[in-house]
C-alpha cells in the first residue's frame, strides 16, 4: 500500500511552512500505522488550476519531511515530482522511489534517476496536465498505454536503470475519458507480459464522480471497489488516500483468493 501525502499549504489555516510540515508528518505516521509500506510525498498541488510551484519552494516543502520520515519510520519514501532537481535532492534526503507522472520525459530526468540509484514508477499520460482532459483520443487505449510504458521502460534500461527498479502505471485519469479508464481497469492483465510490478492510482478520482455522482469526499466506496478489482487482477502497488479501509478491503479479496485456490485443489469437489 502506498499512502498519498500532500505537503502543500492548507488553504484554510495559514500556519506557514512549519505547520504544513507538522501536519504532513502526523498524517504519514497515521498512514504507516494503518499499514502503508510506502509514503508518496508530493509538494506541488495537482488540482486543476493550482498555481505551479518553483523548484526551491517544492524542495522546502518536501525535503524536511522526507528526512524526518526516513529517519523515524520503517517505511519507503517515494517522491512525487517531475522535476529532475527535486528528484536528486529528494533521493539525497532519503527517498528511494521516484514517482513521476511524466515518466521521466523531462530533460535529464532519466539520467538523474539513474545516478540517484532510485527505483522509478513510469506512468502513462496523454498530453500535459493543464490540457490533457480537453479531448483525449485513442484507437486502442490498452494497446497504446502498453506501448508507451514499454518505450519508457526501454529508455530507462538504456540509461542504466535496473529492470528490477522499474514499476509501471497506466495513469488513471491522465488524458483519459471515463470509457478509457474503465477499459484499462478491466484489462490490467494486458500489462502482465511486461513483467514489471503495476502501480495503480484510482483513489477518489473523477471517474467515481462520473459513475456515482459523488463529490471527492464521497468516493471511498467506489475507490475501494476499484482497488479490489485492480488487486484481483494482480496490481502490486495501490496509491491511496484511505490506507486503513483499503487494507481491509484487500484482506477480504486475498482471503477469497486463498479459499478459492483451496477448493480447486480439493479432490472431492463435484462438477456438473
Ligand atoms: C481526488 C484526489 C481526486 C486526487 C483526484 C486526485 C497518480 C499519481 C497522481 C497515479 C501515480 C490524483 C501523483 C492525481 N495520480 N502517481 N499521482 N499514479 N503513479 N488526483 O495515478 O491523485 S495525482
Amino acid at each position: 500500500m502506498m499512502g498519498i501525502l500532500n505537503v502543500t499549504p492548507d488553504s484554510f489555516s495559514d500556519g506557514g511552512l512549519h505547520a504544513t510540515r507538522e501536519r504532513a508528518l502526523a498524517r504519514a505516521r497515521q498512514m504507516v500505522g494503518e499499514g502503508a509500506a510506502i509514503i508518496d510525498i508530493g509538494g506541488e498541488s495537482t488540482r486543476p488550476g493550482a498555481a505551479p510551484v518553483g523548484e526551491a519552494e517544492e524542495l522546502d516543502r518536501v525535503v524536511p519531511v522526507i528526512e524526518q520520515l526516513s529517519r523515524e519510520l520503517d517505511v519507503v519514501v517515494s517522491i512525487d515530482t517531475a522535476k529532475p532537481g527535486v528528484m536528486r535532492e529528494a533521493c539525497r534526503a532519503g527517498a528511494e522511489i521516484i514517482n513521476d507522472i511524466n515518466a521521466l520525459r523531462a530533460e535529464s530526468a532519466v539520467e538523474v534517476a539513474a545516478a540517484a540509484g532510485a527505483a522509478v514508477c513510469l506512468m502513462h499520460m496523454q498530453g500535459e496536465p493543464r490540457t490533457m482532459q480537453q479531448d483525449p483520443r485513442y484507437g486502442d487505449v490498452v494497446a497504446e498505454v502498453r506501448q508507451f510504458l514499454q518505450e519508457r521502460m526501454q529508455a530507462c534500461l538504456a540509461a542504466g536503470i535496473a529492470r528490477d527498479a522499474i514499476s509501471l502505471d497506466p495513469g488513471f485519469g491522465f488524458g483519459k475519458r471515463l470509457e478509457h479508464n474503465l477499459s484499462l481497469l478491466g484489462r490490467l492483465d494486458a500489462f502482465a507480459d511486461l513483467e514489471r510490478p503495476l502501480l495503480v492510482g484510482l483513489s477518489r478520482k473523477s471517474m467515481f464522480g462520473q459513475l456515482l455522482g459523488q463529490p471527492v469526499e464521497g468516493r471511498l466506496a467506489g475507490s475501494l471497489a476499484a482497488a479490489v478489482l485492480a488487486a484481483w487482477q494482480g496490481a502490486h502497488i495501490l496509491r491511496v488516500h484511505d490506507v486503513g479501509p483499503t487494507v481491509e478491503a484487500l484482506k477480504v479479496a486475498q482471503s477469497v483468493r486463498q479459499a478459492g485456490n483451496n477448493s480447486r485443489n480439493t479432490p472431492d469437489r463435484t462438477s456438473g
